[in-house]
């Protein structure tokens, strides 16, 4: 591990520092939490980007850049108080970029959002807040100018993620193909329709807009009142469909288990989370959003617990290469949680459709 001190002094940060502490819970990034020793300097978090993952770290900084900067004017133009701690404030190097390479490790440090915190589950009421918070970040970045890149190329295609799971039971490089028949077979039978997406988006019917792509509920900052302050870990802002936000919050916001539960009675879709979310992001995005958009959302509630159930048990099948896990059934675990959420969102499409059509009729 590089010196973490050495590697702080890299960057134009205030104060001295008291203390450097891991911090997160995130699969990908190592993060830190940096505490100065002055009360009147912030405090600071560092980041090792997770290079086998991000490729392209000039890209993803860019992309990061371009989106605070575009959020940052817009609250700056709607005469917003205390932005400093709505939006991530990175902090540049000598040479001026807002990342640094030691070795084979890239870092990056951005100011610490003070008296916040994250939630691994929320309640209905920040639920609708978050509903709001993320459709007013798509809309926000509605007239973004500058194209973003694809910081993991298909990163949310589903058909990209079906050919890597079946490259990995061709290979089968862990010999665990034979135990979990039953979740293969699964996955099949529901391959087609999950693919919907991008069968629209060929037709020319479904377009991409610049969405945060993995917004798991402990990927956005709350005050003591439940009010989103920001919505963090911006790696993975890229041209979607508005599916993959809506999506992966209801797939963690809305679980009454843990992503990872192991007792599987524990795992539901929790219909109440379902609807504030739903309001809050609807309040916010409709005047943006198309009719194949509001009227596949149902869709996206089941597309995500999928498509996460898929990339855990790609990873199983391949000897556990991408996801950092903590014991060794830990991705089959996973895998299984999320088709015991899946099953409960089918179970409740119709429940949802009627939620939706009730908010949208004029
Ligand atoms: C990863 O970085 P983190 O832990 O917020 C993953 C998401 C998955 C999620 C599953 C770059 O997110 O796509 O949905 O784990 N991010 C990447 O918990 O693969
Ligand atoms: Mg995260």
């Amino acid at each position: 591990m590089a010196d973490l001190k050495d590697i702080i002094s890299r960057f134009k940060t205030e104060g001295t520092v008291a203390e450097v502490t891991q911090f997160g819970s995130g699969l990908i990034n190592d993060t830190y939490k940096v505490r100065t020793a002055e009360a009147e300097c912030p405090d600071y978090i560092l980041q090792r980007i997770n290079h086998n993952i991000f490729r392209d770290v000039d890209m993803l900084q860019s992309n990061i850049e371009a989106v605070t900067g575009h959020i940052r004017k817009k609250l700056e133009a709607a005469g917003e108080g205390d932005i400093g701690r709505k939006v991530l404030n990175f902090i540049p190097t000598d040479s001026g970029k807002t990342y640094c390479r030691v070795g084979d490790q890239w870092w990056r440090m951005m100011v610490f959002i003070p008296n916040a915190r994250t939630y691994e589950t929320v309640n209905p009421k920040f639920s609708y807040f978050a509903g709001k918070a993320f459709g007013n970040f798509q809309s926000m970045l509605a007239d973004l100018d500058k194209p973003l890149g694809e910081t993991i190329p298909d990163f949310h295609n589903m058909e990209f993620r079906l050919r890597q799971f079946h490259d990995a039971l061709g290979e089968n490089a862990a010999g665990r193909a034979g135990e979990v028949k039953y979740y293969i077979d699964e996955i099949e039978k529901r391959a087609e329709e999950m693919c919907k997406a991008e069968r629209l988006h060929r037709e020319g019917l479904l377009p991409k807009r610049i969405c945060h792509c993995d917004t798991k509920v402990n990927n956005m900052m709350f005050d003591d009142n439940g009010d989103v302050l920001c919505v963090i870990d911006l790696d993975t802002v890229m041209p979607s469909y508005v599916f993959s936000d809506y999506g992966d919050f209801l797939r963690t916001g809305a679980n009454t288990g843990a992503e990872d539960d192991r007792n599987l009675d524990n795992v539901n879709f929790d219909m109440e989370i379902f609807e504030a979310f739903t309001k809050g992001y609807l309040e916010s995005a409709r005047s943006f959003l198309l009719p194949v958009e509001t009227e596949n959302l149902p869709y996206a509630a089941a597309l995500f617990p999928y498509m996460q159930c898929v990339r855990f048990l790609t990873d199983y099948l391949n000897g556990d290469t991408y996801y950092k896990i903590r014991y060794p059934e830990h991705n089959l675990v996973r895998t299984k949680a999320q088709f015991k959420l899946l099953q409960s969102v089918e179970g409740h499409s119709g429940q949802m459709q009627k939620y939706i059509d009730g908010i949208m009729r004029p």
